[in-house]
């Protein structure tokens, strides 16, 4: 049974010239891509993506972070591949959470610039997919 799940290379992965990489190890894992797309974020969609956080102390922080320049946004698709990706992405803290051999764990230093987002659950990859591929 195959799934969806909403990627995105943040702007610091953009920046940093990880799109590639990122890709590429989702190609390895064996999942594909269903649909890819770089563009600016609204604030609005920015605002709608991260909701769950809104009365979090760094959600204006995180809402300038992912408006401050392009991101990748994918729908990735297989077997598991909401649980397989955030496997590949690694824990949010990318020192003491992510492990090496994770995107995070691998290439980023601080919890706010983790270079890439996966879906949390099928509720979130619906309500996100549905953010930011509504033609999907
Ligand atoms: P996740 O991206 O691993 O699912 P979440 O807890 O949903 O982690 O947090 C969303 C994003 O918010 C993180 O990926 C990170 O960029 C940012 N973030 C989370 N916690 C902090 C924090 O304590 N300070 C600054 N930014 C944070």
């Amino acid at each position: 049974m195959s799934e969806r799940t909403l990627v995105l290379v943040k702007p610091d992965g953009v920046k940093r010239g990880l799109v590639g990489e990122v890709i590429s190890r989702i190609e390895r894992k064996g999942l594909t891509l269903a649909a890819m797309d770089l563009r600016n974020v609204e604030r609005s969609v920015a605002e709608e993506h991260y909701a769950e956080h809104k009365e979090k102390p760094f959600f204006g922080e995180l809402l300038e972070f992912i408006t401050s320049g392009p991101v990748v946004a994918m729908a990735v698709e297989g077997p598991r591949a909401i649980t397989a990706f955030r496997q590949l992405a690694g824990g949010t803290d990318p020192v003491e959470k992510a492990t090496p051999g994770t995107i995070r764990g691998d290439f980023a230093l601080e919890t706010q610039f983790n270079l890439v987002h996966g879906s949390d659950s099928a509720e979130s990859a619906e309500r996100e997919l549905k953010l930011w591929f509504p033609d999907l």
